[in-house]
This record gives C-alpha cells, sequence and structure tokens, in this order.
C-alpha cells in the first residue's frame, strides 16, 4: 500500500500472511480474496484515510477499525489494515527525518540494543511437504552484535543441511516456506540434526548459538489429542514429551508447544522449566491484548511473539508489546510464512525493546530483514 502525504511525501508497505494462522487472529483478506479486500479498500478505506494526520496514529488506526466494523477485520481484511497502519508511520518517520524503528519506540528504547536472531533452519508442519510434524527448527543466537548472531545462525543452517545430505544421500532435498530445509525426517531425528549442527557452529564460531523450536501445536491436535504419525498423547503425555526433549537437547526456545486453548497445559510448562526456557505464545495470544492478559493472569507463558497482521494495527500490537513489556515477559517479532522483501520487521523488532526476532535466513524475502537490522546495528554505532 502506498500513502501519500500532502508534503508529497511517499510510503509504500506491504503486509505478509501466515499459512498456520491462529483460530484468533485476523483475517488476512475478506471472503472474496484479494480482489474484494482491494474493493473494501477503495470503498471504506480510502474515503477515511484522505485528509487524516500521519501523526495520529490512534486516530489512524480508528478509522481503521471503523472503516470494518468487525471484531477481526473481516470486511477490509487484516492485511489491508497492517499495511495502511504500516504506510502511515512510515510515512510519519519520512517526513520527520526519522527511522521507523523511532516512530515506534517504546519508552527506554534507544536503537542500541538488538535482537537475539531466531532463524528457521529446518522446516516441517504446514510449511513443508514431507517433513516432520513440528513446524519449525530454530536456531537462537543471543550474541550483542547482530551480525554475529545471523553468522552464527547461517553457519547452523548450512550444517544442518550437510548434516541431511550425509544421512540422507539418495534423497531429493528442498526448502520450505520460510527458507528452512526440508527433510522426510521424524521430529526428534531433524531435532538431533539441529543440536549437532548447533554445537558444532558454536564451537567453530565461538558465537553463543542454542536450538528452538516451534511446534505449531495447534496444527496436529485433534479432538483432544497430539497425533503424531508414531505415536499419539493426550495433554500430560505432551507436558511430558516437550519437557523431556526441552532438558535433554537444551532447548533455548519454545514456541506452541500445546494447543491454542490450553493456556493450563502452557502454565505447567512455564513453572517446571520457564527458568531456564523461552515459552512462547504465538496462536494462544495471537498478539491480542486481552488474549494476553489471560496468559499473564494463569502465568501460562514468560514470552509471546508478535505479528502485527495478527490484531492489524500498530495501535493494538503496541498496546499488547506494552502490557507484555510492562508484566516482564519476553517479546519475539515475527515474519509470516508468506512474506515479502522488506525490511520493516527489524524496526518493529528494535523499536518495540524485543527480545528476538523470528525470520528466515535464505530467500530474498527473509535476507531483506536480516540485512534491515544489520544496517540498524550499523547505524547504532
Ligand atoms: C509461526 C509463523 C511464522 P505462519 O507459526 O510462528 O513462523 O508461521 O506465518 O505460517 O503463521
Ligand atoms: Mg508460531
Amino acid at each position: 500500500m502506498e500513502i501519500r502525504t500532502a508534503g508529497g511525501t511517499r510510503a509504500r508497505v506491504g503486509a505478509p500472511s501466515g499459512a498456520s494462522t491462529g483460530a484468533t487472529e485476523a483475517r488476512a483478506f475478506p471472503e472474496g480474496g484479494v480482489p474484494e479486500a482491494i474493493r473494501a479498500f477503495h470503498e471504506r478505506v480510502e474515503p477515511r484515510l484522505v485528509g487524516a494526520d500521519i501523526a495520529d496514529r490512534a486516530g489512524i488506526d480508528a478509522r481503521l477499525h471503523d472503516a470494518d466494523g468487525t471484531e477481526g477485520f473481516s470486511r477490509i481484511g487484516g492485511n489491508v489494515a497492517t499495511a495502511a497502519s504500516l504506510a502511515s508511520a512510515e510515512a510519519l518517520a519520512k517526513e520527520t527525518g526519522r527511522a521507523l524503528w523511532q516512530v515506534l519506540a517504546r519508552p527506554g528504547v534507544d536503537g542500541r540494543s538488538f535482537p537475539a536472531i531466531v532463524g528457521n533452519c529446518l522446516n516441517g508442519g504446514r510449511h513443508a511437504i514431507g517433513g516432520p510434524e513440528f513446524q519449525e527448527f530454530l536456531a537462537v543466537s543471543d550474541a550483542p552484535r547482530p551480525e554475529d548472531s545471523i553468522r552464527v545462525a547461517l553457519r547452523v543452517h548450512a550444517l544442518v543441511g550437510e548434516e541431511l545430505k550425509r544421512r540422507l544421500p539418495k534423497q531429493a532435498l528442498g526448502r520450505g516456506d520460510e527458507g528452512g530445509w526440508v527433510a522426510p525426517l521424524g521430529n526428534v531425528d531433524a531435532l538431533e540434526v539441529l543440536v549437532g549442527a548447533c554445537d558444532k557452529a558454536r564451537d567453530e564460531l565461538s558465537v553463543p548459538v542454542r536450538p528452538g523450536l516451534d511446534l505449531a501445536a495447534s496444527e496436529f491436535y485433534r479432538d483432544g489429542k497430539y497425533r503424531y504419525r508414531d505415536q499419539t498423547l493426550d495433554e500430560d503425555g505432551q507436558v511430558g514429551f516437550v519437557t523431556k526433549l526441552a532438558e535433554r537437547y537444551g532447548i533455548a526456545y519454545l514456541e506452541d508447544p500445546f494447543d491454542e486453548t490450553s493456556y493450563g497445559a502452557f502454565a505447567r510448562l512455564t513453572a517446571s522449566i520457564g527458568s531456564r526456557v523461552q515459552i512462547v505464545g504465538d496462536d494462544i495470544f495471537t498478539t491480542h491484548r486481552d488474549r494476553l492478559a489471560r496468559g499473564i493472569e494463569l502465568r501460562a507463558t514468560n514470552s509471546i511473539l508478535i505479528k502485527v497482521n495478527q490484531v492489524g494495527t500498530l495501535t493494538d500490537t503496541l498496546a499488547t508489546v506494552d502490557l507484555a513489556r510492562g508484566s516482564g515477559l519476553r517479546t519475539v517479532s515475527s515474519h509470516r510464512s508468506g512474506d515479502l522483501p522488506e525490511g520493516w520487521l527489524a524496526h518493529v523488532a528494535v523499536g518495540t525493546g524485543a527480545w528476538g526476532i523470528k525470520c528466515g535466513l535464505l530467500g530474498g524475502e527473509r535476507v531483506a530483514k536480516l540485512n534491515e537490522l544489520l544496517r540498524l546495528g550499523r547505524a547504532a554505532r
């Protein structure tokens, strides 16, 4: 979407969309898909935005809610709202000579600390055909300089590829939606490949890096059970399985290990291993403030994934971020499986003082975010 200000400043921003969407997130497009979203934009959004003050974020985002009139942006589509909200912020940044992260900066954020890289090395679930059930096998590095975290995560990605070729010499291998490898491995075998690659990369480069997982467990949860190809687990079984994996493999980061409705299971896991592991809620919260408030009350997680297009506006996103920060939860700014070659995610991560940025490592739409983070790192020195 492109916004042009009265002063002639132009800002263009696109919104991503996901394959493994949470049940409570904003619908990316209205019924009727992209053509309907474009029609809704011209009919409902454009007339309300023309003449708006780009410095008034709350006002602009209220106009977007007004243009839609439903809970989850089902009339104009969450992606129209997301693109409009972000493009307005980008226009404000350009017009006032600031970087986007400065326009978004939360109190106390000075743009000098950088998020840990949570980089996708191997894909499964909905992001791959023929891979493991777990959706993402991640290299997590919290080196202070983004170039070091990125370098080590990329090395893990390369080493995962080498190990897959060694283990499966006759197998055709490919990459999934987020640029990680795809291979016909079970969850535990794939995790072992990741762990081995992390150990080797850490030794080679002397940069910290540990394994992480996004299970996206709602995707294989049906009728109260976690249904894997080789086992079916009830909630207790899943808590036990995940705890064992975390301890045995030194996992640093666990996203969506349970179904999106299972606040109780999240709380049990956080109580037992949350002091050592980032327990991250994605589909359970879908970046909604009220859902996070419930999670905080129940001590469900110690971290939350932040995706602007799950709620559709920056105002709503930042309200959730502020609640998380005020409650001592870490935030992780995340890409989507369907993403664009744009770098604004790096600004969201830096401006919101995110603990981490979840991103891909290869592919133009993934590299765009890493490059923007590198630029911000350099500008801060
Ligand atoms: C997730 C995301 C991003 P999707 O589950 O965390 O990695 O996937 O965009 O498909 O929802
Ligand atoms: Mg997720």
